[in-house]
């Protein structure tokens, strides 16, 4: 299914108002996208009522050209009678004129074109039914009111008869706007004057015209000069009349349509380059790493001291930091790690750029990383500092601890009750066999005993204490490399995020683009090679 030009028109200034908000495009591109023309020659009279019989529209012609070329003198002579002012004023002309049928409704010209300005003649010649005549003010005068209102009107043209003179054919800012305005229409050329006008010059104008692509113009020669030898107005009427046609006007509008999907289709193309490759959008993850790589080494450098300076702190208000009552900040991110980390992703964005990639978005995103990074960094020292602070010492040591602890209880308890069996024992034999009861020696070594089982990992437990500071100092780099793969990890999200959101920036275009080369397969409107209309058309 062929897609509307208007809905193409609409997707793409969608597209553009939300890539634009997001930073994928900048305004200027964004404007261009949002002003593609949806004015047609089909929209200049909707509806326009020719007669039972007809199911198309009128083909739509005017003059154009500048001042005093005779625009206004060749319709007064067509309709046979003075319809437009046509004068040695310069400029004459300052409306349009209008010359249709009197079966050709047009009370609902656009709201767009400036009523106004309009002069309006009707006529009942049959064999002109089919047509609509203009003409227009010239565009090259001081009169910039003239040249508005003929811009205002083009889009809405279907055959451009651009008249010269002998003065007038080598007009620079003609040649401009036919160049900028060519494909759109089809073209007639008149050389008006010729009454006045030289072989050398049409000649010359044949010439200018195949360099702007034009490979055989039809030119007439005429001359509005009343008792004057025959000139080709005639030719030129029967031309128009010839292309008044339901096929040439359906050519035409088809013709139009497509060279306005195609010029959208480029513009669409160009700003796909603004959105940057796929490939360069993959290299991020990489380059934040090493980028990223190279700021950690310098951070762990300038954190050496102050995270001494912070466990020596943690150490002596241990007891309040773990029951929550120091409001002791002990920041590590000072304004000089702000520093660097805002120098690491300044320069990460200098990258993205040099990739050739939207830097907005990474812009807008960083800021935001910019303001966490802190939190991030105070967040997790000081929970890896109360964490090592309640479980000082690594796994061995507290093993060992727990290992004296019971050594202190049991170790003494063993000796007791041995020294207790031992007391039984020699009781009972000194009853039995009567002899002398354990002696003072027994009494002496056995309170040693006792008194070094418990002393012993009373001593060991003592010495063995792990440092609070060397604990702090561990948990604050624990918490440190935490905080610095946490902030990595942040930036590789953004970045991930923003390959997502390519993707799908270029996915929406892409759609758009494809759809501007959809036509529909039933309408073979082609403009055959044999028709005069090739010779109408540029190329
Ligand atoms: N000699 C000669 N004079 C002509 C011819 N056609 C028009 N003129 C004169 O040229 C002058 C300008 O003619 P217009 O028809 O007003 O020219 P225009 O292109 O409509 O000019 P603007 O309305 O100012 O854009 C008038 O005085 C005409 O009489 C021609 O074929 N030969
Ligand atoms: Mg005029």
């Amino acid at each position: 299914m062929a897609y509307d030009y208007s809905d193409l028109v609409e997707k793409t200034r969608r597209w553009a108002e939300q890539a634009c908000a997001s930073g994928w495009i900048n305004t200027d591109v964004a404007a261009q996208l949002s002003q593609f023309d949806t004015r047609t020659p089909e929209a200049l009279l909707p509806n326009s009522g020719l007669g039972e019989s007809a199911t198309t529209r009128p083909l739509i012609v005017a003059f154009m050209g500048g001042t005093g070329v005779g625009k206004s003198s060749l319709l007064n002579r067509l309709a046979g009678k003075a319809i437009a002012k046509a004068g040695i004023v310069r400029p004459t002309s300052r409306e349009v004129t209008l010359f249709h049928h009197y079966s050709v409704a047009i009370q609902h010209l656009p709201e767009q074109l400036p009523l106004a300005k309009i002069n309006i003649s009707q006529h009942d010649d049959h064999a002109k039914k089919n047509i609509v005549w203009i003409d227009m003010p010239d565009f090259d005068s001081t009169e910039q009111s003239n040249k508005q209102l003929v811009f205002q009107w083009l889009p809405y043209i279907d055959v451009l008869i651009y008249v010269v003179s002998p003065e007038r054919y080598r007009d620079e800012k003609a040649w401009r706007l036919l160049l900028a305005e060519g494909a759109r229409h089809a073209w007639l050329f008149v050389f008006n004057q010729w009454d006045r006008g030289q072989l050398a010059q049409y000649e010359d104008f044949t010439q200018q015209l195949h360099k702007a692509g034009f490979v055989a113009p039809i030119i007439f020669k005429t001359a509005c000069v009343e008792g004057l030898q025959a000139d080709e107005f005639g030719s030129l009427e029967a031309s128009i009349v010839s292309l008044a046609t339901e096929h040439i006007v359906e050519q035409l509008e088809q013709r139009g349509l497509q060279v306005r999907k195609d010029e959208l289709k480029k513009k669409l193309q160009n700003t796909s380059g603004f959105l940057g490759s796929e490939q360069a959008f993959n290299k991020l993850p990489g380059l934040w790493k090493n980028q990223w790589q190279r700021t950690v080494k310098l951070l762990q450098q300038g954190f050496a001291w102050p995270m001494k300076h912070a466990a020596a702190y943690y150490a002596e208000h241990a007891a309040d930091l773990i029951t929550n009552t120091s409001n002791a900040n002990h920041s590590l991110w000072d304004a000089w790690a702000q520093a660097r980390f805002d120098d690491a992703l300044d320069e990460f964005i200098i990258n993205v750029d040099q990739l050739g990639l939207p830097v907005t978005p990474f812009k807008v995103h960083a800021s935001a990383i910019r303001d966490k990074a802190p939190k991030i960094m105070q967040t997790q020292t000081e929970l890896a500092a109360r964490q090592a602070l309640v479980k000082p010492g690594n796994v061995l040591q507290r093993g060992f601890l727990k290992c004296m602890r019971l050594c202190e209880i049991i170790l003494p308890l063993i000796a007791m009750a041995w020294v207790g069996y031992k007391v039984f024992m020699g009781y009972y034999t000194s009853n039995m066999t009567d002899t002398h009861y354990l002696g003072v020696d027994f009494a002496i070594h056995s309170s040693l005993l006792i008194a070094m089982t418990w002393l012993i990992p009373f001593f060991i437990l003592k010495k063995a204490q792990p440092s609070l500071e060397k604990s702090a100092l561990k948990g604050l780099n624990k918490g440190l490399n935490n905080a610095f793969s946490m902030i990595e990890c942040e930036v590789l999200s953004i970045a991930e995020n923003l390959v997502q959101q390519h993707k799908e920036q270029g996915k929406q275009l892409s759609g758009i683009i494809e759809q501007c080369d959809i036509t529909d397969t039933g309408l073979s409107l082609s403009v055959e090679s044999d028709s005069p209309l090739t010779r109408m058309l540029m190329n």
